[in-house]
């Protein structure tokens, strides 16, 4: 598939995702969506990605939200099939075997902040904004927000959000914990990738597990989310890379990764 509405790149075991819209700040649309569900099929069919980045093209805007034009004009079969898309990529991405991280350079409003939201953590430039603005258009988040942002930020902090519409800047968004690092903009994907690259160079398997137990864990009390842990746990015990990494411990040396599913 020819891609127009995303840029995708693979480097170094990074994939990236660039939301190219920016005549319309990178909202997103039915056809965005749909590339993005393709470049998803590639990342999970191949073994050598480690960690997928997403941002947007230009230094406004990550994502301005869904595509407001493209949804005045559905009818209520358009308006479901598009939900579905966008719950499925969204729900793709969160669920990813590799880890997400969101770079987010500007705007990032309604399904955008959602995307953002379904990630496993965010960077943000010193210029971006946060918000579910749904609200001042009289619908609500559609896209996971009303249950994401209070499962991150609390309930209180994610109610005056949603209520309201407001938007927050990147430093308030960091002090409550919505988003890990703020970076001046021209640092932002460096940084961003940086980290990305520390996080490829770990084992596959154990990152896998790894998010696995944390997302899986949120949703369950404590001790079914330590079992789930220790199953994880015992699946790291039986991989290559969980016996490299304890084996280059004991040889005093550094840990070679195979990065590989498939032992
Ligand atoms: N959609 C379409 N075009 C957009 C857009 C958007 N969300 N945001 C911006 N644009 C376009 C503008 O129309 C403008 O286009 P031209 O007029 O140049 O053709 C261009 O981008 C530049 O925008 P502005 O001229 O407005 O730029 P400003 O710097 O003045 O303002 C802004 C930037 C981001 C504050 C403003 O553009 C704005 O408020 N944009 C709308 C933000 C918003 O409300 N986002 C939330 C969208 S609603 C669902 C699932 C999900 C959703 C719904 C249902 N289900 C599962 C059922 C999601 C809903 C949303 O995300």
């Amino acid at each position: 598939m020819a891609y127009e509405n995303i840029i995708f790149e693979v480097a170094e075991g990074i994939a990236t995702i660039t939301f190219n819209r920016p005549k319309a700040l990178n909202a997103l649309n039915g056809d965005l969506l749909d590339e993005m569900a393709d470049a998803l099929d590639k990342i999970e069919e191949d073994e050598d990605i480690r960690v997928l980045v997403l941002t947007g093209s230009g230094d406004k805007s990550f994502v301005a939200g869904a595509d407001i034009t493209e949804l005045a004009t559905f009818n209520p079969l358009q308006a479901k099939l598009f939900a579905r898309k966008g719950l499925q990529t969204i729900g793709r991405l969160q669920n990813l075997f590799i880890p997400v991280i969101a770079a987010v350079n500007g705007f990032a409003l309604g399904g955008g902040s959602e995307m953002a939201l379904a990630s496993d953590f965010i960077y943000a430039s010193e210029n971006a904004s946060f918000g579910l603005p749904e609200i001042k258009l009289g619908i609500i988040p559609g896209f996971g927000g009303t249950q994401r942002l209070p499962r991150l930020i609390g309930a209180s902090m994610a109610k005056e959000m949603i209520y309201t519409g407001k938007l927050i800047t990147a430093a308030e968004a960091e002090k409550i914990g919505m988003v890990n690092r703020v970076l001046a903009p021209d640092a932002l994907m460096d940084e961003t990738m940086k980290t990305a690259r520390e996080i490829a160079a770990k084992g596959k398997v154990s990152l896998r597990a790894a998010k696995q137990a944390i997302n899986s864990g949120l949703n369950v009390d404590i001790n079914t989310g330590c079992q789930i842990e220790t199953d994880s746990f015992a699946i790291c015990m039986a991989s290559v890379d969980g016996k490299e990494g304890t084996r280059a411990f004991i040889e005093k040396r550094k840990a070679d990764f195979k990065g590989t599913l498939k032992d």
